[in-house]
């Protein structure tokens, strides 16, 4: 068998996602979602100019051979344009070698560990009783856990929470300019332990609650606040510091009991080697998109299970429901499962990716279709074109760039 084509299709059904197909000379096709965020066409380009012509002509079978040849014989390794390219390389490969199998994906990872996966979705609000709302409509859809983000006083528009009356703020991640946040570490102490003791009193005890620091404070804020959120028993205190010094969340680490999770900007296992084996951390948050695939993350997963530590897959809505796909297989296989983060998606996306994974009662699933089932429209995703977005930028009220 031999690849004989590579397309890269770039569509926008609400948002921008890449796309890759690989098709074999005896008709199968695999999809890999290679979508970055506000950056996606670079990865097009890495793609189309770099990949595509080294793919026609090779045995689609040879996942880990392929994997080995794109990182290592491109010499310049990682990063996240490269690595969401191999990344889609490997999941269209795993998808052609799970459809000749005529199996699930998950079958050819070690077969179920369980029977469905736990999910958990987003509550915002500007204030605590919007945020209210918004947990409510969460628990309405059937979410069993639930990743909360609120408004600070003071503040404008900070992550996950945008300004009143302004449409194109709303979905910040499609203006022509990046939206401006802004940001205020000392009210953002302040304020967020009342928003968990509101949270808490209103929906009690029992209810998983996440929530997402976006790298923006030091080791030492970061202990202060993970201390006072112990009363709440947060399910974890996500991406607290910039986590690629390591070194920080050592601090953070002797100082609370709040689990960390971290991860999602990371491309390799390198970027984590310190954090897992010396249990700094509780959950790891990449992506199978931006990190290499199922091939590496598989490896990633299988490390961190050494050392009492649970995968928690990268999930919002930039992640297409290719690599969201590929990201349940691999959950319902592996022994260390923590949790699924899921956004849902638009109506058009659902449309132009149709695929066999479902939520359930609040859990994810990723059905039984042979392969990662996932195939997309061409005819649909060509009304739905590209059109450039950018991630918002963050600033303190002196002008300073902050960390977004
Ligand atoms: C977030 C992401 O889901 C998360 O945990 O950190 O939504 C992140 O902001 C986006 O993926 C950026 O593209
Ligand atoms: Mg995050």
């Amino acid at each position: 068998m031999k690849i004989v084509d590579a397309e890269v299709l770039v569509c926008r059904p609400g948002r921008n996602f890449v796309t890759l197909r690989l098709t074999t000379d005896d008709g199968l096709t695999g999809l890999g979602d290679a979508t970055l965020n506000g950056r996606e066409l670079a990865v097009v380009s890495y793609l189309r100019d770099h990949v595509a012509p080294l793919l026609t002509g090779r045995d689609p079978h040879r996942i880990e051979d392929t994997w080995q040849y794109l990182y290592r014989g491109a010499y310049w390794r990682r990063g996240p344009v490269t690595m969401a390219a191999v990344a889609a390389v490997d999941v269209a490969l795993w998808d052609i070698k799970a459809k000749v199998a005529g199996l699930p994906l998950y079958q050819l990872l070690g077969g179920a560990s369980r029977d469905r996966l736990l999910a958990y979705g987003h509550a915002n609000g500007r204030d605590i009783p919007e945020l209210f709302d918004s947990v409510r409509a969460r628990l309405a859809e059937g979410y069993r856990a639930i990743r909360v983000q609120t408004g600070i006083p003071g503040l404008n528009a900070v992550y996950g929470v945008h300004p009143p009356g302004d449409a194109a703020a709303r979905d910040p991640h499609q203006r022509a300019r990046p939206l401006v946040e802004d940001w205020d570490t000392a009210a953002y102490l302040r304020h967020t332990p009342t928003v968990f003791e509101a949270v808490r009193n209103e929906f009690g005890a029992e209810l998983p609650l996440l929530h997402d620091v976006h790298h923006r404070l030091t080791p030492i804020q970061a202990a202060r606040l993970g201390r006072d959120l112990e009363p709440y028993r947060l399910f974890w205190l996500e991406d607290c510091t910039p986590a690629e010094n390591q070194e920080a969340l050592r601090l953070v680490r002797s100082a609370t009991t709040t689990p960390l999770a971290v991860g999602e900007v990371f491309n390799s296992v390198h970027d984590y080697q310190g954090l897992i084996t010396e249990q700094l951390i509780d959950y790891v948050r990449s992506a199978v998109t931006h990190f290499g695939g199922v091939t590496p993350l598989r490896k990633l997963l299988d490390l961190a299970a050494l050392h009492q530590i649970k995968s928690a897959v990268h999930g919002p809505e930039d992640i297409s429901p290719v690599g969201m796909a590929a990201a349940l297989h691999l959950d319902l296989a592996v022994h260390n499962f923590g949790i699924q983060e899921f956004s849902g998606y638009s109506a058009a996306t659902h449309d132009v990716f149709r695929h066999a994974f479902t939520f359930t009662d609040g859990y994810l699933h990723p059905g039984e279709e042979a392969g990662i089932g996932v195939e997309l429209d061409d005819a649909l995703a060509a009304g739905h074109p590209y059109e450039r977005a950018y991630l918002p930028v963050n600033r303190l009220h002196d002008g300073t760039v902050h960390d977004w």
